[in-house]
C-alpha cells in the first residue's frame, strides 16, 4: 500500500505567508490531482506555540536566519509562523481536503522544532505517524509539500529511517534554498530513496 504525505501545505509557507516558499502555491494544482492516485492521503501542520524557540523574536539581540544553539542542535530562527489557531496556520484554502484521512500536528514543545512529520529534531520524541501508516499496511510513502529542503526533507529521510521506501515528487514541492534541496537530494537517493515527478504518478 502507498500513501500520499502533503507536507505543511499552509498559508505561512505560501506567497504573502509569514516564511512564504517562492512559487510556493505552485505544487497546489498538482498536489490535488495526485491526491487522485492515492487510496491514503495524509497532511502534516506546523503548529507552533506563540513563544516557540525556533523563532527569532525569542531570542534577544538575534535576526532571522541567525543560526544558534537548541537543545544541542543547530536551529536555523525563523521568522514567527505557524501559530496554533491563526490564519497563517490554516491549510490553503486551494488544497483539497476531502481525501485527507489524517492529520499530524508537529512543532508543539517550545524548546525544539520539528521539521519531520514523523519526529522532533532531537527524534526524542515521536508523532506516531510511522505506526499509524503501519497500521494502514503502509510500505512506500510519496511526499509533496513544502518546504522541500525542510519539513519535505527531514520527512523522507526519517520515513527511510523508519523502513519505508520514500519518493520526493520533486515538482510538487519547492525549497526555501534550492541550493539546499541540491544537496538533500542526494542525502534521499544515498539511503535508497527516489526523486520522482509527478507525471510518472498522474
Ligand atoms: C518549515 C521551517 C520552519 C517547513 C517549518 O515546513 O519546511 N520550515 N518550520
Ligand atoms: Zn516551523
Amino acid at each position: 500500500m502507498r500513501a500520499l504525505l502533503l507536507i505543511d501545505i499552509q498559508n505561512d509557507f505560501l506567497p504573502g505567508g509569514a516564511l512564504a516558499v517562492p512559487d510556493g502555491d505552485a505544487i497546489i494544482p498538482i498536489v490535488n490531482r495526485l491526491q487522485e492516485q492515492f487510496g491514503l492521503v495524509v497532511a502534516t501542520q506546523d503548529w507552533h506555540p506563540q513563544n516557540h524557540r525556533s523563532f527569532a523574536s525569542q531570542h534577544a539581540g538575534k535576526e532571522v536566519y541567525d543560526v544558534v544553539e537548541l537543545q544541542g542542535l543547530e536551529q536555523v530562527l525563523w521568522p514567527d509562523h505557524c501559530a496554533q489557531g491563526t490564519a497563517g496556520a490554516d491549510f490553503s484554502k486551494e488544497l483539497r481536503m476531502h481525501k485527507v484521512e489524517a492529520i499530524f500536528r508537529k512543532g508543539m514543545d517550545p524548546e525544539i522544532d520539528s521539521y519531520s512529520g514523523f519526529y522532533d529534531n532531537g527524534h526524542l520524541r515521536s508523532t506516531s505517524l510511522a505506526d499509524y501508516l503501519r497500521s494502514k499496511d503502509v510500505t512506500e510513502v510519496y511526499l509533496a509539500g513544502l518546504a522541500a529542503d525542510y519539513c519535505v526533507y527531514y520527512s523522507a529521510k526519517d520515513a527511510l529511517q523508519e523502513g519505508f521506501k520514500a519518493y520526493i515528487i520533486e515538482d510538487a514541492t519547492r525549497a526555501i534554498s534550492p541550493e539546499g534541496f541540491e544537496k538533500a537530494k542526494l542525502h534521499i537517493t544515498a539511503g535508497g530513496g527516489e526523486i520522482v515527478q509527478s507525471h510518472s504518478i498522474l
